[in-house]
């Protein structure tokens, strides 16, 4: 008797699993894939402006030839040494769909003229792709410019402020300050860079110092003003 009720226990209880079975064998159900745990986690300096486990890449003073307005200020510049601009280290612990990725920039202080050191500025590859960056330490702003050029922006990047970079939007970091810029950027994994456009006709808008303070002011107005 015991036997009897015991199998027919087990048959029941196969027999309850098999529409699940069945089930699970024509939807694709995509088991989680947790990559591996130390790319999972990052520890980040935010003054020295360093990303355990990132890939560095570094831009010097030569990298960014053809970017600054007042070309002899930056051919002077450059004769005194090649030194480093900035430095990014990026983490990409997953890649494709829904994927994210993040980076360190560390963006030193100084001025080529009157122009406020800066990164070389892009778009993202895939135009849609957003990205937050954060400020960490260090004073400084990012200047944004829609995709035809008509519209900019000037918002501050210090430490404890987070700036949203729209989709369709090319960007750039600008340290306004003393001491070195540092700041997270955040952006999907497919986002990518393109820095053809900017490379070709810059940013309609130059960030100089006037008294002091930065100022954001039309390039061409800035080319004619005689102020280099
Ligand atoms: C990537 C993100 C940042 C920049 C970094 C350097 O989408 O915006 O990590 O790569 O600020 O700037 P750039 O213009 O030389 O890439
Ligand atoms: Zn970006």
């Amino acid at each position: 008797m015991v036997f009897l009720w015991l199998t027919s226990a087990i048959l029941c209880s196969i027999l309850m699993q098999i529409p699940t079975f069945i089930l699970s064998s024509f939807l694709t159900i995509k088991p989680i894939m947790i990559p591996n745990a130390a790319s999972l986690h990052s520890a980040f300096d935010p003054v020295m402006g360093t990303l355990s486990g990132g890939s560095p890449t570094e831009r010097r003073l030569s990298d960014m030839s053809g970017y600054y307005a007042d070309t002899k200020a930056f051919d002077s510049l450059l004769a005194q040494g090649d030194a480093l601009h900035y430095a990014v280290s990026a983490v990409a612990p997953a890649e494709g769909e829904g994927a994210l990725h993040y980076a360190i920039g560390n963006l030193l202080p100084g001025r080529v003229g009157r122009e406020y050191f800066m990164t070389k500025g892009h778009f993202h590859a895939w135009r849609a792709a957003g990205e937050y960056y954060i400020g960490l330490s260090g004073e400084g702003v990012m200047l944004l410019e829609s995709e035809d050029g008509t519209e900019s922006l000037l918002l501050p990047l210090t430490a404890n402020a987070a700036v949203y970079v729209p989709g369709y939007t090319a960007h750039r970091t600008i340290n306004t300050g003393d001491v070195p810029l540092i700041y997270l950027g955040i952006y999907p994994a497919q986002a990518g860079h393109d820095y053809g456009a900017i490379a070709e006709r810059n940013f309609r808008h130059v960030v100089v110092d006037v008294d002091g303070k930065p100022v954001m002011m039309a390039r061409e107005a800035y080319m004619g003003s005689g102020m280099f």
